[in-house]
C-alpha cells in the first residue's frame, strides 16, 4: 500500500486539529491544546486503490524555519486552512502558499484550499466567493468545512489524495474539480 504525507497548515485557532481529529477519530473536539503538533494515520481508499495517511496536524512552534522547511520538504500534499469567520487568518494563506510553492519549487504542489468553521454562517466574514477566488489564482480546489458538523471534512481530504495520486502516476493533476463548491454544499452549511 503507497503512503501519502499531508500536512495541515493555517494559523493557530483555524481548525487544524477539530478537522484532521474528525477526519481520523470522528468526533469533534472542543478544546486541544493548541500547542501540540502530531502526526495521525487513517487509511482511505480512493478511485479503488488504498492509501495509508500520514497527517501532520501543524502547530506553529517549530523553532527553527528549517524544521517548517523539512515537513514541507517531505510532505506530498497540503491543506491550506483559514477560518470562515476570521480576517486574519485569510490574511495569512496567500504567505503560507508562497512558501510551499518556494520550499517545493514547483508550482502544481497537491494542494486544496479550506475555509472552516462553515458552521459558523453568522459569524462569517470571509465570503465563499473569496475563497473561490483564491483557489483559482493558486490553481488549486477549495472547500468549505465544519470541523463540528463534519461537513466536506471525508471530501476535502479525499481530494487532496486524488491529487497526490494523480502527480504520483505521472499523470496531470486533475483540475477539473478546482474550486468544488457547489450550491447544495452552501445550501447545507447555512443550515447550521
Ligand atoms: N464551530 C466550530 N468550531 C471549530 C471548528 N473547527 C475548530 N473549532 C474550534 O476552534 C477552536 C480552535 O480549534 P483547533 O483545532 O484547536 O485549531 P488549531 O489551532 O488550528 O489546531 C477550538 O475551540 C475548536 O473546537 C468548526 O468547524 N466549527
Ligand atoms: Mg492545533
Amino acid at each position: 500500500m503507497d503512503t501519502i504525507q499531508l500536512v495541515v497548515m493555517g494559523c493557530g485557532g483555524v481548525g487544524k486539529s477539530a478537522l484532521t481529529i474528525q477526519y481520523v477519530q470522528q468526533h469533534f473536539v472542543e478544546n486541544y491544546d493548541p500547542t501540540i503538533e502530531d502526526s495521525y494515520r487513517r487509511q482511505t481508499t480512493v478511485e479503488g486503490k488504498q492509501y495509508m495517511l500520514e497527517i501532520l496536524d501543524t502547530a506553529g512552534t517549530e523553532q527553527f524555519k528549517a524544521m517548517r522547511d523539512l515537513y514541507m520538504k517531505n510532505g506530498q500534499g497540503f491543506l491550506l486552512l483559514y477560518s470562515v469567520i476570521a480576517q486574519s487568518s485569510f490574511n495569512e494563506i496567500d504567505d503560507i502558499h508562497s512558501q510551499i510553492v518556494r520550499v517545493k519549487d514547483r508550482d502544481d504542489v497537491p494542494m486544496v484550499l479550506v475555509g472552516n468553521k462553515c458552521d459558523l454562517e453568522d459569524q462569517r466574514v470571509i465570503a465563499t466567493s473569496t475563497g473561490i477566488e483564491t483557489a483559482k489564482k493558486f490553481g488549486c480546489a477549495f472547500y468549505e468545512t465544519s470541523a463540528k458538523t463534519r461537513m466536506n471534512v471525508e471530501e476535502a481530504f479525499a481530494e487532496v489524495v486524488r491529487r497526490v495520486a494523480g502527480t504520483k502516476g505521472g499523470k496531470k493533476a486533475s483540475k477539473s474539480k478546482s474550486g468544488g463548491i457547489s450550491t447544495s454544499q452552501k445550501k447545507r452549511c447555512t443550515l447550521f
